[in-house]
């Protein structure tokens, strides 16, 4: 059953006001996005393209406490920040608006008052960690402890970063506030769960059976949920940072960010259309989709769509195209490891330089999979595609048109086989185009737009014209208007993708419309138009520019670890006799070798006093082994023995780990003799 649609309403993830953008969501949510929408608008579509900041949640007030500010002034910042970078890239949002605003509390509260008066909640009491000495409950974030799995130290309470397990806070080993560094007390609370196990049996036919177009890493996730069966989810939070849960005896608790977020979609609507929005969300003739990352599949295909059933009076998502994620350098993007390409740094280091990044971007589009960004790979792209196939085709057509005929579109003549051959492989091109957007393949339609330049580029190779104003100048007319043609095709073709660069074309080409139901056409650009004065549409982009941008990643990165490095906390105190029981000596390396197949191991005989033994040390990568010889170094003697590669390791070498993460043996200061104890 085919559903009939007469307006599409777009919305592209909230973005936390916790911190910047960068690369990754830009690739992974916003330029597809804004392609989709651009294109609908193209078509003369009623379409509406809906953003704004997320604002409330932990990580908020996490970034406020490490700042020393009011989560207020956090969110006022990064609000700022993140629309100005939107801008900056020309992703056309009809509103970048606000989980802080007005008409935001007002909608969100009400939603939750309607389901609560519906009955569509359930009331549970658990126990919760709370800070008695912060009087406040806390956060899964704000606990910390040693992890119940690899036994690292400073795992959070819903994740250990080092192994990367999920955890509950109850897990945690000796857990400790973040807030006050108190060791928590489990205490009584109260909170409203949305009851996804009674909703799964309409779910699961909704999306296995309704929206079996949904992409395919979209319908792995949300069976795989199905699989393991829904659990009612917690919508409320004992936190100081949101919308007051509008339900006596709730004081001090507050809606929970991913309940009030997904109602921002619909409150921004509201902002935009005071008195419209409804027509946007409560009609069946509306298209909704959401664009997100793959990180939020789970509440824009299961909860938010259980939110707006619950409530009765909304309609629900369409298609959700959500992406997997980008890689920059073949690392995973991390904010709080500061390895990232940040947008407003790009939009200062490369001005004019958007539709470059947007271009490498959707090019490399992580939609079915986890992609990698390299700044080789945004240099190659850009040298080898931008500025030498569209760029180059685009800038000889121009140049020639200048030469010849002073810039003015010379007369068609009559089209050779070689013309009407080049004619035949363009002129289906906006279909192409517009079948593979409406299927949200967003890095296929734009290899069909760079396709057009490729065959310009030929054509022009082929047809010769700068030898054939020699024997045959009529026959260059030809050739060149239907080179620019083509050019106007590219404009037309590439709006969708690469924006600024299609404005500053159709200056060069003196028209201002872009009649997108024209594209494929050869009757763009009338005989006798003048044209405008050609420019370059692309530069190339040199070696050490980019190799300048690798070694500020790491420079970004380096600092970052240098300034957390000087905040780590202390580990949690222990008792003295924990202290003695550790075993630790001096001994005198005899020799040191590297362990072979291994880049990471080296392999000791030292001198304990005793009978000599064996320590195989993960330092390979600090140290040449030689330059260990003779050296007194301290190690641990009393853990049991384990293997490393089939080597048995009796004991554990010492090292300062520097805050880049260059380790340096501990030595002693005087000569001692071997075996001497450490205290
Ligand atoms: N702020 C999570 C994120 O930025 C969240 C998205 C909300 S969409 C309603 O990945
Ligand atoms: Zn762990």
């Amino acid at each position: 059953m085919e559903k009939k649609f007469n307006r599409t309403l777009v919305t592209a993830a909230l973005p936390y006001a916790n911190g910047g953008v960068h690369i990754g969501h830009l690739a992974g949510v916003y330029v597809p996005a804004d392609i989709y929408v651009r294109y609908l608008r193209l078509r003369g579509r009623e379409v509406l393209f809906i953003c704004g900041s997320d604002e409330h949640g932990v990580p908020v007030t996490i970034r406020a406490r490490k700042e020393g500010c009011t989560p207020r002034e956090i969110v006022d910042r990064y609000n700022r920040i993140i629309k100005d970078s939107f801008e900056g890239f020309g992703i056309t949002f009809d509103i970048f608006g606000r989980t802080t605003s007005e008409t935001h509390y007002e909608l969100a509260s009400q939603f939750f008052r309607t389901l609560y008066d519906k009955g569509e909640f359930v009331e549970k009491e658990n126990e919760q960690y709370y800070d008695e000495e912060a009087h406040t409950f806390l956060a899964d974030r704000y606990i910390t402890g040693e992890c119940p799995h690899c036994h690292a130290e400073g795992a959070f309470g819903d994740q250990c970063e080092k192994c990367g397990k999920d955890l509950s806070p109850t897990e945690l080993i000796n857990p400790r506030s973040a807030v006050s560094g108190s060791a928590p007390v489990l205490r009584k609370t109260k909170h409203w769960y949305l009851p996804l196990d009674k909703h799964q049996a309409w779910l699961q036919p909704w999306i296995t059976e309704q929206h079996k177009e949904w992409r395919s890493n979209v319908m792995g996730q949300c069976k795989s949920w199905f699989d393991m069966g829904l659990q009612p989810r917690a919508v409320s939070r004992d936190l100081d940072w949101g919308i007051p849960v509008p339900v006596e005896g709730a004081e001090g608790k507050v809606l929970y960010v991913w309940f009030d977020a997904p109602i921002g979609y619909i409150s921004n609507t509201k902002e935009l259309l005071p008195n419209d929005w409804e027509r946007w969300w409560k009609s069946e003739d509306t298209r909704l989709v959401h664009f997100i990352g793959k990180d939020n599949i789970v509440f824009h295909c299961i909860v938010f769509p259980a939110m707006l059933k619950a409530e009765g009076s909304y309609i629900l998502p369409d298609n959700v195209p959500a992406n997997e994620f980008l890689n920059l350098e073949d690392r995973k993007i991390s904010t709080s490891r500061n390895w990232a390409v940040w947008l407003d740094e790009y939009l200062k280091d490369f001005p004019g330089k958007q539709d470059v990044l947007r271009y490498v971007l959707t090019a490399n589009a992580p939609e079915t999979k986890d992609n990698n960004f390299t700044w080789k790979d945004f240099q190659a792209r850009n040298n080898n595609e931008l500025v030498a196939v569209y760029g180059n085709f685009v800038n000889r057509a121009l140049q020639l048109t200048k030469k010849y005929y002073d810039g003015i579109v010379p007369v068609c003549g009559e089209l050779t086989d070689f013309d009407r051959q080049t004619i035949s492989e363009f002129t289906d091109v906006k279909s192409q185009v517009e079948t593979l957007l409406e299927e949200f393949r967003f890095r296929d339609a734009q290899k069909e737009a760079m396709n057009l330049a490729r065959i310009g580029n030929k054509y022009l190779a082929d047809s010769e014209p700068w030898k054939v104003i020699k024997t045959d100048p009529e026959r260059v007319k030809t050739i060149l208007n239907l080179a620019l043609q083509l050019v106007a095709n590219l404009s037309i073709a590439f709006e969708p993708f690469l924006p600024f660069s299609s404005a500053r074309l159709r200056t060069m080409l003196n028209v201002s419309e872009v009649p997108w139901d024209r594209l494929g056409a050869i009757d763009l650009l009338p005989a006798g138009h003048q044209l405008g004065e050609p420019s370059l549409l692309f530069e190339k982009i040199e070696d050490d520019v980019v190799e300048a941008q690798v070694q500020k990643l790491k420079d970004m990165e380096a600092a970052n670890a240098a300034a957390n490095y000087r905040a780590n906390d202390v580990k949690a105190p222990i008792a003295f006799d924990d202290f003695e029981k550790l075993d630790i000596r001096v001994g005198t390396v005899l020799s040191c070798e590297r362990v072979p197949k291994s880049d990471k191991l080296l392999k000791f005989q030292i001198a304990d006093g005793l009978e000599n033994r064996t320590i195989v040390s993960g330092i390979a990568k600090h140290y040449a082994p030689e330059d260990l010889v003779d050296k007194q170094i301290c190690f641990i003697a009393n853990l049991p023995p384990r293997a490393f590669r089939g080597i048995e390791s009796q004991g554990m070498i010492l090292s300062a780990v520097n805050f880049n993460g260059d380790l340096s043996v501990i030595t002693a200061d005087r000569e001692v003799k071997p075996g001497s104890e450490v205290k």
